[in-house]
């Protein structure tokens, strides 16, 4: 009885906001680029999923910054369920990955305790950064800012040629 109460009271106890999260069907996301997130391993057979959307080729970058002394390692699947990279440092030390993905598409991302190892109470870190719809967004955003510029050098180059104001506004528009 007394096993039985304290097997019941971790389950209830560890608390993880992405939970369920323990296999690629349930991977918690699409994260964010350059969110950090807090998660646990709250037991040896806990697996931790999530996926991120990789709109353009590009580097993916992630971090795991694990509890003290614990031994966790992170993985990175293709949208195919492949893995492509991991990350399997010692213990305490954090897992970094690196990895080049030549296709966009959704990536899985699994972070999990080497050997059994968990902690119910101190969260991981997870943090990345990916080439994303944001990033794809502030390019974009940035393109629109140039465009004035743009303008008044098509406008230039028109007066020099000859062009009238009125032809070279609506070239530029
Ligand atoms: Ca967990
Ligand atoms: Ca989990």
């Amino acid at each position: 009885m007394a096993s039985d109460s304290i097997l019941f009271s971790k389950a209830t106890d560890c608390t993880d906001d992405y939970e369920p999260n323990d296999d690629f069907s349930v991977a918690f996301g699409p994260l964010i680029s350059g969110k950090s997130y807090a998660g646990k391993i709250c037991s040896p057979a806990d697996n931790d999923y999530f996926q991120i959307n990789v709109v353009n080729p590009g580097t993916i970058t992630l971090n795991l910054h694990v509890p003290p002394e614990k031994d966790y390692d992170l993985e990175i699947y293709n949208s195919s369920h492949q893995p492509v990279d991991f990350s399997e440092n010692l213990a305490g030390e954090s897992e970094s990955i690196e990895y080049q993905a030549l296709e966009p598409g959704t990536y899985y991302i699994r972070a999990y305790g080497y050997d059994g190892e968990f902690d119910e109470t101190q969260p991981y870190t997870l943090t990345g950064a990916w080439p994303s719809a944001l990033q794809a967004f502030y390019a974009f955003d940035e393109g629109v800012e140039r465009l004035p510029v743009i303008h008044q050098k098509v406008a230039n180059m028109a007066q020099f040629m000859g062009l009238s104001g009125q032809r070279v506004k609506s070239v530029a528009d």
